[in-house]
């Protein structure tokens, strides 16, 4: 995951890179094939740098069991994979060395991240939740971690956060680390814009794909637009 501007070049102008779509998989997945095919037509619409495999436990739902979960996930890393984009398992390193996902994404009660790194290796991409706080994400950065993500900066249906964030957080990130921000939480091609010219190098987004009323590719390319206007 690459970034904005280089200390090397700190003096010198850098084209700045524009920022990137990450993309969160559903909480939970009823109809795989469908799935997998809403996913292709959302990869195939624009670039998606990254894909978080995110599933929610649910005991009620008994056909959404482990091995279903594995079942899709394995799916989903070889699609997604398949199209150059990273793929990160949520806070679970063994599932992503198990799958060769591209990393994981790790949150503050989740296993640490030195412990994450040592299990998976100096290549893996490891990224860590650091909700509203300037201090965590200063903790990632030190520790190595490979981008900090903040949030949510909007409402979101899909996980009851933990924090709200703002919008200015990303600016002063920008404006003092080096390491690459998420932004995560209620982000829409309907509010991105604000996001993207607050400074992210990577949106986050879930229901804002997967629910838009026109479909996930058009929202991806609606996302991807967004992301080259930052650009220009
Ligand atoms: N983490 P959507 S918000 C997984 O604030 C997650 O840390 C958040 O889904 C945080 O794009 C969130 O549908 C949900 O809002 C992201």
């Amino acid at each position: 995951m690459s970034k904005r501007k280089s200390k090397s070049q700190a003096h010198i102008p850098s084209p700045p890179q524009p920022c990137q779509i990450y993309l969160l998989t559903p909480p939970r997945i009823e109809d795989l094939d469908a799935y997998l095919s809403t996913l292709d037509a959302a990869l195939s619409a624009a670039s998606v740098a990254c894909l978080q495999i995110r599933f929610k436990e649910d005991d009620s739902h008994k056909d959404w069991n482990s091995s279903a979960r594995i079942q899709a996930a394995r799916a989903i890393v070889e699609l997604a994979q398949g199209y150059g984009t990273a793929v990160l398992i949520n806070d679970d390193v063994k599932m992503a060395k198990d799958l060769g996902a591209d990393g994981v994404h790790i949150g503050q009660e989740d296993m640490p991240y030195a412990e994450a790194r040592d299990y998976l290796g100096p290549d893996a991409i490891i990224g860590v939740t650091c909700h509203d706080s300037r201090d965590l994400g200063f903790e990632a950065a030190m520790d190595g971690a490979d981008y900090v993500a903040f949030g949510a900066f909007f409402d979101t249906p899909t996980k009851t956060p933990k924090t709200r964030a703002q919008l200015e957080i990303l600016s002063w990130w920008q404006e003092m680390v080096e390491v690459p921000c998420v932004a995560i939480g209620g982000i829409t091609p309907g509010n991105a814009a604000q996001v993207i010219a607050a400074g992210a190098d990577f949106i986050a987004v879930s229901s804002g794909v997967w629910a838009h009323p026109d479909g996930a590719a058009a929202a991806v390319s609606k996302l991807s637009a967004l992301c080259q206007l930052s650009d220009s």
